[in-house]
């Protein structure tokens, strides 16, 4: 039955499954504060909070644990979102403009212990595209103790969701520029009056919303975690991660179509700090080149074009994607607490997204 969803949020998350949504056959609005545009215009102050521009954005192939079976979920979602993204990228009519690059991905992990995930893991019936463990003549210090390569993607991040809004647009949506105290808000706006859009008040919102309604309307347990990261004009043929033995992180992402190349990057629980350190951008330079020099120009240097400083709407316990009835009548599907991974699961997410709309959509049928 088609419905007018409304969705809050225009990251990748409601981009995502705003189109899904319209895929299925309803007709959509996308209510959001921040939109996509050129990530030159983006202030780094003003949409802080709005992590879609700051992400990088690669996929990194992360392993289900073999016994506990934690990430499984995830990874199902990364697969869905890698064959789409494979799609996109290969549709003659739209190639050029997606801001996708397919590549390898090279993974190096330093010891002392390998997580189990890694020791146990079954590339064949975890479907990793040309996977290959890399053996250690290929490793680029003493230090790894495991790495491999396989195909995967990258995007331009704001080239991405450019693309995502135009094709929603294209398609009929509707997008409104508000801010909102909370999704419930939506139940008790008029279409026409206070939307200027000519709809019927919608019955299903999607609280895709990042790390938006913070504060005592919010979820405990949503945090950020801070990213900075350092955008070089270098190129790199390859997305290259490094995870340390401290638990440090290094890798470099292409954003490729000119937008230079992400070198990364760190991970801070709760830390507010909008500002980019300057010593952090020496040292994220310095290790990242010591574990891939081919990414220097002959001078053995980098030319950089600016830092970046990210909020990643992390949650405890992890993506919430359900669905919850509304006192009074209406539902929400919530889809938010991506962390560092909302491009690499968008896809998956957007499914579970309709998914959950279209069986709260059958009971209600059921019951009237
Ligand atoms: C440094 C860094 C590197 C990263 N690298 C990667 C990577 O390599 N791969 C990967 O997959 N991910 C990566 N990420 C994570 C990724 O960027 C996020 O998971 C993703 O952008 C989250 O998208 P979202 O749509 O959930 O939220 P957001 O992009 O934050 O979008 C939220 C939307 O909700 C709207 N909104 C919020 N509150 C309100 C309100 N009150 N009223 C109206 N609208 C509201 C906002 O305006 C916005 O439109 C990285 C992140 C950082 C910071
Ligand atoms: C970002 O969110 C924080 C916490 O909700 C808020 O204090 C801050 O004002 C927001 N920044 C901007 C630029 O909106
Ligand atoms: C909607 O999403 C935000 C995260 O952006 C969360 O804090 C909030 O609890 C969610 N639900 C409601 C009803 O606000
Ligand atoms: C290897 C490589 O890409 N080197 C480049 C680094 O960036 C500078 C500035 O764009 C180029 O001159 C180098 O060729």
């Amino acid at each position: 039955m088609a419905e007018h969803i409304v969705v809050i949020g225009a990251g990748v998350i409601g981009l995502s499954a705003a189109l899904s949504l319209q895929d299925a056959g309803h007709s959509v609005t996308i209510i959001a504060r921040d939109f996509p545009g050129p990530a030159e215009t983006m202030d780094a102050v003003q949409h802080i909070n709005y992590t879609s521009p700051w992400g990088g954005a690669h996929n990194r192939w992360v392993p289900p644990h073999p016994t506990t079976g934690e990430n499984a979920r995830e990874h199902a979602m990364a697969l869905t979102t890698f064959a789409r993204m494979r799609t996109l990228s290969d549709t003659p009519s739209t190639a050029g403009a997606t801001g996708i690059s397919f590549m390898k991905g090279i993974e190096y992990l330093e010891g002392p212990v390998l997580p189990a995930e890694y020791v146990a893991l079954d590339a064949d019936k975890l479907s990793l595209p040309a996977f290959r463990v890399l053996d250690w003549t290929e490793f680029p210090d003493k230090r790894v103790q495991w790495g491999c390569e396989y195909d995967t993607w990258c995007v331009n991040p704001m080239v991405y969701c450019c693309f995502l809004l135009r094709r929603f647009v294209f398609r009929g949506g509707k997008i409104v520029r508000r801010e909102l105290r909370s999704p419930l808000e939506v139940f008790a706006l008029s279409p026409e009056k206070d939307l200027g859009i000519s709809a019927p008040p919608p019955k299903v919102v999607v609280n895709a919303s990042g790390n938006g309604f913070g504060g005592s309307s919010g979820d405990d347990g949503l945090f950020i975690t801070r990213g900075q990261t350092v955008l070089v004009a270098n190129t790199s043929v390859a997305t290259v991660t490094r995870q340390n033995a401290d638990g440090g992180w290094t890798f470099c992402v292409p954003r490729n179509y000119e937008g230079g190349t992400i070198i990364g990057g760190t991970k801070e629980p709760d830390n507010w700090d909008p500002n980019p350190s300057p010593e952090v951008r020496e040292t994220l330079l310095k290790t990242f080149a010591a574990t891939y020099p081919q990414i220097l120009d002959e001078k053995g240097g980098f030319t950089v074009i600016r830092d970046i400083v990210g909020r990643r709407p992390t949650r405890k316990g992890g993506l919430r994607l359900e669905g919850e009835a509304v006192q009074g009548g209406g539902f929400v599907m919530h889809a938010y607490g991506l962390g560092g991974r909302g491009y690499e699961l968008s896809w998956g997410v957007a499914e579970g997204v309709v998914e959950g709309v279209q069986e709260y959509l059958k009971g209600r049928t059921v019951e009237t």
